[in-house]
């Protein structure tokens, strides 16, 4: 009985490993950029299928300070304009709007810009988005001033950064009215 009894400690170890990846992915993306006590990490965009001209921007933000900051705007070579957006469902419908007064970043808290939630909004595109590119985007924050990132393009229906795997986002942006249809 020692096989089986190795074997089964076996499949208990890869069960283990396995649910230590499930809880701590390893990012794909490793690359961090700090700004005053705010870290920013897993930047990404969307290809653009077709004639698109609008494209979203996704990240996560740390504020490991004590005092709240505020992303107030941004700005990117590749975009005429760069707006903050939330997404909501509003009597069954998703829209989308402008966040006029920025979004706050309260001390200790991670907020996560994502499909189906807030997120970057890039405007009038000088040229389509292809997965790989790297688009440099320069964010505003009230404390922290500008800080530039890198977003890196994902594959067109990319729900995540690359290697995220699923992140619970909706399943169908497709039926989204606004980001494929929206003309500003
Ligand atoms: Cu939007």
């Amino acid at each position: 009985m020692q096989f089986k009894r190795l074997a089964s400690a076996s499949v208990t170890r890869a069960i283990a490993y396995a649910m230590v990846l499930a809880y701590f992915p390893v990012p794909a993306l490793a690359d961090e950029v700090k700004a005053g006590d705010l870290v920013i990490t897993q930047a990404w965009s969307r290809a653009t299928p077709g004639g698109a001209k609008v494209a979203g921007g996704y990240l996560t933000i740390q504020n490991k300070g004590s005092a709240a900051d505020r992303l107030i705007g941004g700005a990117a070579d590749v975009a005429d304009k760069v707006q903050l957006h939330e997404m909501a469902t509003t009597n069954g419908v998703m829209t989308m709007r402008p966040l006029d007064k920025g979004l706050s970043i309260e001390p200790g808290k991670t907020v996560k810009l994502a499909p189906g939630g807030y997120h970057l909004m890039l405007l009038d595109l000088k040229s389509p988005l292809k997965q790989g590119d790297k688009v440099p985007v320069t964010l505003e924050f009230e404390k922290a001033g500008k800080v530039k990132l890198t977003f890196e393009v994902q594959g067109v229906g990319a729900q995540g950064p690359a290697g995220a795997g699923d992140m619970g986002g909706p399943k169908d942006m497709k039926k989204m009215p606004g980001h494929s249809g929206m003309k500003m």
